[in-house]
């Protein structure tokens, strides 16, 4: 199953600590001046972590990547999700 982008952490659940974790790097990513070291908070890819990365997290806040909601969103799992409407 493909992994959360917003779930920073890694946990499998967007919640308060990678939004803590997204705020905590709010700004100009450090990537930008280190290849290496990564910016796990840019989630639009931009560089910059900001209110686009937080809109696109708050998209997917309290999914759990365990839940039927999720792979309904990421296009995968039961293909009956597909038909029914939103
Ligand atoms: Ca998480
Ligand atoms: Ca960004």
């Amino acid at each position: 199953m493909p992994a959360l982008p917003s779930d920073i952490d890694g946990d499998g659940a967007v919640q308060v600590l990678d939004l803590l974790a997204l705020l905590a790097a709010w700004g100009v990513c450090p990537a930008t001046f280190d290849p290496a070291g990564g910016c796990p908070a840019d989630l639009n890819g931009d560089d910059v972590v900001g209110i686009t990365d937080l809109l696109i997290m708050l998209m997917t806040y309290g999914v759990d990547s365990s839940d039927v909601g999720y792979r309904r969103l990421i296009g995968s799992g039961d293909a009956a999700l597909h038909t029914s409407p939103l």
